[in-house]
């Protein structure tokens, strides 16, 4: 059976060629595949692994725009609507300049997974664009948002395709886009998610991957006989998941001491000052260094004095590690610092922020580890819950979204732990995860025939 999933990854690096992010987040899965698939030897049988590492569908296009000096730019759209097989295509657009097919790719096919691990109904997407949202000014980007939803409101649709945020894609962006959407069809559809709370959105959303994060690395701590409460954690990022996660931390009784962007990272002993932090970059849009403006004391680390290939953050003795930034951001040698200063858990909150080579001392190592398809999986899941509201045409307050939140992280810890357990790797989330997620969908595509 291992020959089965080197043939299958053979023929991925032969057919998409150069797109190393894909490879890698494919890589990940067909791996811990292996058990299940030894173990019930029709997915085998009915092709399930080759079917399923190609999309449904990729769709890619120019998208023009006029910035504030008159001049037209164009930067190019995707849609990778990878697979529908348990419901309408879901998961979110990305705006950076790093974008490109290899990852919209990984980011689509690890959202298969994930959505098929919160029990609900919903299939995998992604999308975005190498547009740069940093230095425009807010006309530029509804105008370039205004032109993206032109190309993409012809894929899309409430029971087709539910795109919602990611890197450079929030509230706002999906108000610009969901305006568009509107007055090209005339329709007022849930067809995104991630809406303003006036127009169809839903409470906890923009909590909702930073406190499901939280959530469940509680319950891998509880199954260890411990919480979170008193101990020193450090958080990657300084956006969306890495706000709110840092927010559920102090909630909870937790010291998150570090933060980052693109520029560099900050280090507070005394536990990151949440309030200020929002206004520096919900409210503001600046960079972290406005924070020691505020909190002297405070350690600013700016990018270039980063140790040669690792991430400062890392260094920051821990108990906890919530990666929250973006793919690749924890190495091999983060990682050995990590455990040197005796970190007993890494819980992804970012979509692969650990490397393969991490991962695997991770898991050498028995240091604890929440995967990023079952720990960041809170913020798709409450977008399915606004779909839910918005089809029933119902408002839910925000602690009853909170606990259906609560009650779907700790679904997908039990499905992943019992799955671990099923295949004697008890514990194993990574494998528990992947084959509890991939198990529903390929059953789905055994059951409806040749799709
Ligand atoms: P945001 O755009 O809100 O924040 C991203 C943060 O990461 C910013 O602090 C940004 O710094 C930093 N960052 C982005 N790219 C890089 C890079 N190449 N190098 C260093 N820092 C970088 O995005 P989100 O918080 O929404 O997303 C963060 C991660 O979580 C991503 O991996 C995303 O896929 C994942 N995720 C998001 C979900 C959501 O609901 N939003 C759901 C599940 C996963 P700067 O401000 O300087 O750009
Ligand atoms: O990676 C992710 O799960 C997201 N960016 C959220 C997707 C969604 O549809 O809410």
């Amino acid at each position: 059976m291992e020959r089965y999933i080197e043939t299958a990854l053979k023929a991925t690096k032969h057919s998409t060629p150069g797109q190393s992010e894909f490879y890698q987040a494919v890589k990940e899965v067909l791996i811990s595949l292996e058990p299940l698939l030894k173990a019930e030897p029709k997915y085998a049988h009915y092709n399930i692994v080759e079917r399923i590492v190609i999309p449904d569908r990729q769709i890619i296009f120019r998208v023009p725009w006029i910035d504030d000096a008159g001049k037209i730019r164009s930067n190019i759209g995707y849609r990778i609507q990878f697979s529908n097989s348990i419901g309408p295509y879901k998961g979110g657009l990305r705006f950076h300049p790093s974008v490109n097919l290899s990852i919209i790719k990984f980011l689509g096919f690890e959202q298969i997974f994930k959505n098929s691990l919160t029990g609900l109904a919903i299939g995998g997407g992604k999308g975005g664009s190498d547009f740069d949202p940093k230095g425009k000014s807010e006309g530029e980007i509804m105008r370039f948002c205004q032109s993206f939803m032109i190309e993409l409101s012809k894929y899309i649709g409430e029971t087709i395709d539910v795109p919602a945020g990611d890197i450079g894609v929030g509230g706002r962006e999906i108000g610009f886009m969901f305006g568009t959407y509107k007055r090209l069809t005339n329709h007022y559809e849930g067809i995104l998610t991630g809406k303003g709370l006036n127009w169809g959105g839903s409470l906890v959303r923009t909590e909702a991957t930073g406190f499901g994060s939280v959530y469940f690395a509680e319950n891998i701590l509880n199954k260890r006989g411990e919480t979170i409460n008193g101990k020193i954690c450090t958080v990657s990022g300084s956006g969306n998941v890495a706000i709110y996660t840092i927010q559920k931390l102090h909630e909870l009784g937790a010291i998150p001491v570090t933060c980052s962007d693109s520029k560099g990272m900050i280090y507070d002993q005394n536990g990151i000052d949440l309030s200020l932090l929002k206004t520096i970059k919900e409210v503001n849009r600046q960079a972290l260094t406005e924070y020691i403006k505020v909190h002297p004391n405070a350690k600013y680390i700016p990018i270039e004095a980063y140790p040669a290939g690792t991430n400062a953050v890392w260094s920051i003795p821990c108990f906890a590690a919530f990666p929250s930034a973006t793919q690749n951001e924890l190495g091999l040698e983060d990682i050995k610092i990590l455990h040197k200063n005796d970190c007993q858990l890494v819980n992804e909150g970012a979509n692969m922020p650990c490397t393969l080579e991490a991962i695997d001392f991770i898991v050498a190592h028995g240091i604890a580890f929440g995967p990023a398809k079952a720990a960041n999986a809170g913020g798709v899941a409450t977008s399915q819950l606004e779909m839910s509201q918005n089809a029933s045409m119902q408002k839910w307050t925000f602690g009853e979204v909170d606990a259906k939140l609560q009650n779907i992280m700790k679904h997908i810890f039990d499905l992943s732990y019992d799955t671990s357990k099923e295949f004697q790797q008890e514990g194993n989330l990574l494998l528990g995860a992947n084959i509890a997620g991939f198990r529903k969908v390929a059953d789905s595509m055994i059951e409806q025939g040749v799709v």
